[in-house]
């Protein structure tokens, strides 16, 4: 099979609120639509979160999940991807339940602790349609993203050993890279591995050429033809960076959770936009993309 570049869509996430763009999805009916739609455009892994249909506040809940989880399942193929990231209030042990309980294909795991800034600039700033959001951001200054050895270790033991659920191994930093490589030593875990470089959050690397290609470099080394990288950079980087990744021989993550903008000063309107505008730089490129079938391929997924 020649290359073929799998898409990711992360449809919401836990990052952005609702002032920050009317089209961020949040019901369950909002959140399985922009994903169906998403898919449809030509994304094969669909990477989830859940919000509070009231306030939009991020939600661990698993009930919220199959609210939307059946629905997405009815009019897709593509490969569910459920967060074990949660959000900045919710803990590691609150962060698995929705994998746990849904036993998708992928969860999200991140390898490492670190600082992570949301927006806290803007919390004395703008109008806000919930009273959460700029307290939120502001809190944001002092969030420390725990993902511990033992918190890792109890990802994979709980979801992909039990489950046979595998990983979008979120890698922020080099060192992050290491500490994937160590528990590949350990044997626990076992190729392909599927890692996303995360480029641009503030805390984590900056999103420039030379730092994606010092990542690819660095995976190449640990991991040799055993992995598979694929890449997403926040906000305006989100394109830029995709291309390069793209470019480079591997795979790209667009949608709202990393970015709400289509471009400078226009809101995406929607997931699929952001889809469809990757869709066309890959064929600039003489790319096709992958079927959701050929990404489980890829990725040695349960199915
Ligand atoms: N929000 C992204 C920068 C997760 O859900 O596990 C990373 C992310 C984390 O997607
Ligand atoms: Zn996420």
């Amino acid at each position: 099979m020649s290359r073929k570049v799998i898409i990711t869509c992360a449809v919401t996430g836990s990052v952005h609120t609702p002032s920050m763009s009317p089209h961020l999805p949040i019901t369950p009916d909002e959140i399985a639509k922009q994903a169906i739609d998403a898919a449809n455009a030509g994304a094969s892994i669909l990477h989830l979160h859940a919000r509070d249909p009231k306030t939009g506040f991020p939600s661990p809940e698993p009930d919220l999940f199959m609210d939307f989880l059946p629905k997405i399942k009815a009019e897709t193929d593509a490969v569910i991807n459920i967060s074990t990231g949660g959000g900045m209030t919710m803990t590691v042990k609150d962060r698995i339940r929705a994998a746990s309980h849904a036993s998708p294909e992928m969860a999200s795991l991140n390898m490492g602790t670190m600082n992570f800034g949301l927006f806290p600039a803007l919390a004395g700033r703008s109008e806000w349609k919930h009273d959460w959001e700029p307290e939120f951001l502001e809190s944001s200054r002092d969030f420390v993203f725990k993902n511990t050895f033992s918190d890792i270790e109890t990802i994979l033991a709980d979801l992909g050993e039990a489950n046979g659920t595998r990983f979008e191994f979120e890698c922020y930093d080099v060192g992050h890279l290491y500490t994937l490589a160590h528990f590949v030593d350990r044997g626990l875990i076992k190729g392909p591995i599927f890692i996303q470089f995360v480029l641009g959050v503030l805390g984590g690397i900056g999103a420039d050429p030379d730092n994606l290609a010092h990542l690819k470099r660095t995976a190449d080394k640990l991991f040799g033809d055993q992995y598979q990288f694929s890449v997403l950079g926040a906000g305006r980087h989100q394109m830029p960076l995709a291309s390069m990744a793209a470019a480079m021989g591997g795979n790209v993550r667009v949608g709202l959770e990393d970015n709400l903008y289509l471009r400078k000063g226009e809101l995406a309107p929607d997931n699929a936009s952001q889809v469809r505008k990757i869709r066309e730089i890959l064929d600039g490129l003489s790319l096709e993309i992958a079927t959701p079938d050929e990404a489980r391929a890829i990725l040695g997924l349960k199915g």
